[in-house]
């Protein structure tokens, strides 16, 4: 495969294809397991990964590279064989989370910064050398009548620059993901409130990533839909959809090859529709696909159990979500085929 970041980040964006967000942190993975009941020890985050990762339809068809935590990219498979080697296999590209998660911003109560930048140079080069082609840092944005403050929008946007900077220096296609909390507290925003929260967030993250020398064409953007908050929910499928793509198409440059969404807190049918009506009802200069982590995994998780014997079962939840987006990457999801299946 080709090692120009523009080549990278295109092949990102393959027709029908995205990513999957595997990146949860140890805390994060605990969380998720704690829903079934499962401890999450080392080897049992192994045989949930695994689960996933051996997923060959959905790996082969529907998705285009993985985000790993940093235990995932240096684990096996039960085998012996290591992770990354078996998704190249499948012609999916590794990729690595590289912040160190939000944390308070002092002076911004409410706020947080996102930390690791502190030797990154140093770690994207030694990520390079385990097979990571792309990498991910996630801000955070609080939203709510008097949040974000802009201290600390901008504060955030200059630390996806530096961040993003440091990766194409490496060789390695930074995603960029200012997220606008749909389910933080208070979670009762409008549509209205997270476009135009939106809008500043990404106008201020594109004018930092400028600053920063960051070349557009190999890189990727992870945003929010344009949604209304979690307790607040009523904006209709071609609602998200016409606000989402205008807030883009107002403050992303047609230079940068693709957007990949986070689903953020919407079920995994609505992430799916609100794609794929995007995709279905307008022409952009940009690929419109998906990131999900929840979204990808939550029917999966289920399945699961964490029981040997539920893993062709997890298989199948995580092949037909990975299906279902990807019809949605082509504007081509139906309803009807969720029944169906
Ligand atoms: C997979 O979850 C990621 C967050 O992990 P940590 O909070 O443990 O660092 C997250 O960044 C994720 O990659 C994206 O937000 C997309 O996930 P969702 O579930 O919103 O689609």
């Amino acid at each position: 495969m080709s090692e120009r970041l523009e080549d990278i980040a295109i092949a990102m964006v393959a027709d029908g294809k995205g990513l999957l967000a595997a990146d949860e942190s140890t805390a994060t993975i605990k969380k998720r397991f704690d829903t079934i009941d499962l401890e999450s020890t080392a080897d049992s985050r192994r045989d949930y990964r695994e689960m996933l990762f051996r997923s060959q339809d959905a790996m082969r068809n529907n998705i285009s590279g993985v985000i790993l935590y940093d235990e995932t990219i240096r684990q096996s498979a039960k085998d012996g064989t290591p992770f990354v080697d078996i998704m190249k296999a499948d012609g999916c590209i590794p990729g690595i989370k590289v912040d160190a998660g939000a944390k308070p911003l002092a002076g911004y109560p409410g706020e947080t910064i996102t930390e690791g930048l502190d030797g990154l140079r140093e770690r994207l080069a030694e990520y390079h050398g385990l097979g990571a082609r792309f990498a991910k840092w996630r801000g955070v944005i609080s939203i709510s009548d008097t949040l974000p403050t802009w201290g600390a929008v901008k504060q955030n946007a200059q630390a996806l620059a530096r961040y993003a900077a440091l990766c194409q220096e490496a060789g390695i296609v930074p995603i960029v993901e200012p997220e606008v909390l749909m389910d933080g507290k208070p979670g009762t925003h409008s549509i209205e409130r997270c476009y135009e929260v939106t809008e500043l967030v990404l106008k201020t993250v594109f004018a930092e990533l400028y600053d920063a020398r960051v070349k557009f064409e190999g890189m990727i953007l992870k945003p929010n839909m344009v949604i209304d908050g979690q307790k607040a929910r009523k904006a209709s499928v071609d609602e998200v959809a016409e606000q989402t793509v205008r807030v883009l198409k107002a403050t992303v440059p047609a230079a940068v090859p693709g957007i990949a969404f986070l689903s953020g807190g919407q079920s995994d049918e609505e992430a799916t529709a609100h794609l794929s009506a995007m995709n279905a009802n307008f022409t952009t200069p940009w690929k419109l696909t998906f990131s999900y982590g929840r979204a990808l995994q939550a029917a999966a998780l289920s399945a699961w159990k964490g029981k040997s014997e539920n893993v062709a079962a997890g298989q199948r939840a995580f092949t037909h979500r990975a299906k279902m987006n990807g019809l949605a990457a082509m504007g081509g999801w139906k309803k009807d085929l969720e029944k169906a299946a």
